[in-house]
């Protein structure tokens, strides 16, 4: 096998042939496409695994501290081209596809993509992760190896339709099963206690157990010479689980099926976004990951440092990424109590000083509150534990607020018959971060701003980030070669030197050059989404973009609303002309979110509207793309002209879409709301469009309860026209009251909520002037390119690497891994 300096063109060609061989007993000409793809990976996996050693050695020889970053959820995307940018190795590569008949394109196009992510905090973990690895940061991602990753989205009729997602069919060419660190996680039982001198325990006794059993996955960095892994747990019942088959490598025959729910633990990723859900089979999933990492973390801490457990806040660190992974904290102190018998109050030290915690979101149904009953019954000891972590709480929260009950129970870990995860989270870790200014800022003032008060030095923000590896240099190439041949490579390594393209923007060369980069990559994307989906665009209309899960925050329908208004100008205006444009969705609403469906149904059925009017088509063209994901976002957003962002100011923590279209040149539409805020600040009002109620407004606004959309609907000619369509057959002459719950929640408060409770009606106004100004700019194309140009020349800060610096001088504190030449 050749040194990892020593995968040439000739090496790489010669690795493929004999994997082909050796696995599949066939030639290069005989091979099917999968076969070639999994050669390919495998030749590439073994470059990789010369490195892979390196982190764990030095690791132990520098003694250095690790960070396990636990998440639900991590969306990565596909991995080989990934990998392939991160070794540097991609021209390589492609010299040797070309001798052997084949094409990059061609070979990405066979891996599965794996969708263990619904959306924004999935994504960002997976962002985190290759920043990590290219910092030289020890670290491992912990999740669950899910069987069956997010639904893939059909639309038929112009509905969503769910269509499961077995990604593993064919294997997984990546992942490495560890099975010497599989680890027994145990449900239900009865509590017995114990007494060990005069230390006082407790165990467990008729628990229902469950194997967890490791994948690692190996997370390149970009030129750099850690491999971080994501280790992701699988869950396999002991008495199915057949060892002596697993140790021979037939993982598969391993395994059998039970229809125990423990069993079911790592089948399926919940596709809820921004919702919680208490389903006990969620709660057993959220342990599993818990307790399998920890086990695994204190293990081999103790491998490495013995048994001094005072060292633990030196050595590891534990984040949690959003309240799912939570129980870390209950289960920390188990260990540290019931297995290493430590004192309650020093177990109590070390798992803060580990502990840090990041927030999300604000919206108010996404925040997890675990039943008592349900936390009792599945996990007994955790719950004590929790108990026994809110008594202590509350005591000192009493002398802090004497009698003040309310408040005391609002900040408790354990009221009113439930459990508060982001309450232990806050009141048990040592950092409660925000993931941008203005969402840290709503943390202290509103949503925590109790604890904000009693414990302030715990709380900061720090703005999200993307990963230029992926969501410039992977995605967008032509691009990145023209940085190149105009500002040198620096930016390959520090994204801050993107800045150096700013005076360019006035250099009419490279003004025509950057267009002509746009204007191939939106003729790149539409052969593409020709291909997979028969859609057809024209890349000559300016390409409008609006792609995210589908939620009422997040406001599809007020684009959809704006579009259908416009329609009606054309309609009734035989003179009426603007600029064409296509409108471009994406979004995937979670299966029992009706409202959410309805959303999607109700824009494709404008789709057809206007693809059917023989003038407004000539405008307008709607294109709703199927299973939006990682690897459509990688063709798009090169492509994108205009980023819509358009969530009820205050509710969106962060968002990670709009740097990535930012990163690529498309110009913000916007609110001041999450990052947009901070993209603003750095383009200025004259590159981007800012509209709508401010985040302070709109909490006013809610607290005063004065809003009336039935006022807007009556007073606003063209919106009440628009919306009247919902209900009156103009647009579904079939069903002529298809929308009309649509309609009605926008503009009556039927049920006792609130009419248009994410404001809607209330930013039209201000949503169309917005539009109208940046319809009228994109005229001049000129100084349209100048604007996509600024906004690349700033989205250096939006560099996932400039996040985890921050992380780690803030938080983490870990050491780079060095390797000694
Ligand atoms: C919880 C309990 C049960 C089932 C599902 C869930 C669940 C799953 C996913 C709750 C929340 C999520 C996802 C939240 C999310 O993606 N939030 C987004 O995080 C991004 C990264 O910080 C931000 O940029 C977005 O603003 C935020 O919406």
């Amino acid at each position: 096998m050749p040194l990892v300096s020593e995968y040439t063109k000739d090496t790489i060609k010669e690795s493929i042939l004999n994997k082909l061989l050796r696995y599949y007993g066939c030639t290069i000409e005989e091979a099917t496409p999968k076969q070639v793809y999994a050669a390919v990976a495998a030749t590439v996996r073994d470059q990789i695994m010369l490195k892979w050693r390196f982190e764990k050695e030095a690791r132990r020889t520098e003694k250095a501290k690790r960070l396990y970053y636990l998440s639900i959820e991590f969306l990565t995307g596909r991995w080989l081209h990934n990998n392939l940018l991160n070794l540097c190795s991609t021209a390589e590569y492609e010299q040797a596809f070309a001798e052997l008949g084949l094409t990059l394109r061609g070979v990405l196009h066979e891996e599965p993509e794996p969708a263990l992510g619904n959306g924004g905090l999935g994504r960002l973990a997976a962002c985190f992760l290759d920043s990590l690895a290219t910092l030289n940061l020890p670290a491992m991602g912990c999740t669950i190896r899910y069987e069956y990753g997010l639904f893939r989205q059909r639309i038929v009729d112009g509905q969503q339709v769910e269509v499961p997602d077995e990604w593993l069919t064919y294997g997984n060419a990546w992942e490495i099963p560890t099975q010497r660190d599989a680890v027994v996680i145990r449900f239900g039982g009865q509590m017995m206690e114990n007494w060990m001198g005069d230390k006082n325990y407790i165990s467990l006794q008729n628990t229902e157990d469950i194997i967890a059993v490791p994948y690692d996955l190996p997370i390149v960095g970009y030129g750099s010479d850690v491999v971080d892994r994501l280790r992701m747990w699988s869950a396999v019942l002991p008495k199915n689980f057949n060892l002596e088959k697993f140790s021979a490598g037939d993982y598969n025959g391993a395994t059998q099926e039970s229809d125990s729910l423990a069993a079911q633990i790592s089948k399926v990723l919940y596709p809820e976004d921004n919702t919680y859900n208490g389903k006990k089979l969620r709660l057993m999933q959220e342990y599993f990951l818990v307790s399998a990492t920890l086990q695994y973390a204190i293990k081999d801490f103790k491998r490495i440092y013995g048994a001094n457990m005072e060292l633990l806040p030196q050595k590891v660190a534990f984040h949690i990424n959003d309240t799912h992974p939570a129980m870390v904290i209950p289960e920390l102190m188990r260990i540290l109590v019931d297995e290493e018998h430590l004192p309650w109050e020093l177990s109590e030290r070390l798992t803060r000083e580990c502990v840090a915690y990041t927030n999300h979101t604000i919206m108010a149904e996404a925040l997890e509150k675990w039943p008592e009953d349900m936390m009792r019954e599945t996990l007994p000891r955790i719950y004590s534990i929790m108990q026994e972590l809110n008594r202590r709480l509350c005591q000192k929260l009493f002398d802090r607020f004497p009698g003040e009950w309310d408040r005391i129970g609002h900040m408790a870990i354990l009221a009113y018959d439930q459990a508060h995860m982001a309450n232990m989270c806050i009141a048990c870790s040592s950092a409660v971060n925000g993931v941008s200014q203005l969402h840290g800022d709503i943390l202290k003032r509103s949503t925590f701003a109790d604890y904000y008060k009693v414990m302030p030095e715990k709380f900061t923000a720090i703005t999200n980030g993307i990963t230029p590896r992926r969501w410039l240099m992977l995605a967008n190439p032509t691009l990145s070669s023209l940085l190149d041949e105009t500002i040198g490579q620096g930016w390959r390594h520090d994204a801050m030197e993107l800045e150096k393209l700013l005076p360019f923007a006035d250099d009419a060369a490279f003004v025509e050059k950057f267009a002509k980069v746009k204007y191939e990559n939106k003729a790149r994307f539409s052969r593409w989404i020709n291909r997979h989906q028969g859609i057809v665009l024209d890349p000559d209309t300016m390409f409008d973009v609006q792609v995210k899960r589908l939620h009422e925050y997040k406001r599809q329908l007020l684009n959809a609303l704006h579009i259908l208004v416009l329609y009606n100008r054309i309609d009734s205006d035989p003179s009426y002309t603007m600029a064409p444009r296509t409108f471009i969705f994406g979004a995937k609403a979670a299966p029992g979110y009706r409202r959410a469906k309805e959303i999607i149904h109700f824009i494709n059925v404008l789709a057809a509207k206007i693809a059917a009017h023989p003038r407004a088509n000539q405008f307008i063209k709607i294109a709703f793309l199927q299973n939006y994901n990682v690897s459509t976002a990688e063709m798009l957003m090169p492509a994108s002209e205009v980023s819509e962002q358009l969530s009820t100011a205050s509710k969106e923590a962060s968002g990670t879409g709009n740097m990535k279209f930012m990163m690529n040149g498309a110009v913000t539409i916007g609110t001041l709301d999450g990052a947009n805020v901070e993209i603003a600040d750095l383009v200025g009002e004259k590159n981007c469009y800012i509209f709508g109620m401010r985040s302070k407004e709109v909490e006013a606004l809610y607290a005063s309860g004065t809003y009336r959309a039935l006022d807007i609907y009556e007073s606003n000619i063209e919106l009440r026209h628009a919306l009247d369509m919902l209900f009156d057959g103009r647009l579904t002459p079939d069903n002529p009251k298809m929308f009309e719950s649509l309609y009605r929640a926008l503009v009556f408060s039927d049920n006792g909520g609130m009419a248009d409770p994410y404001l809607v009606l209330k930013d039209f106004g201000s949503y169309q002037a917005a539009q109208t100004r940046l319809g009228a700019d994109y005229l001049d194309a000129k100084a349209w390119t100048r604007k996509e140009i600024v906004n690349v020349a700033k989205s250096g800060v939006f560099s996932s690497d400039r996040t985890i610096r921050e992380y780690n001088e803030k938080i983490w504190h870990l050491q780079p891994l060095v390797r000694k030449k």
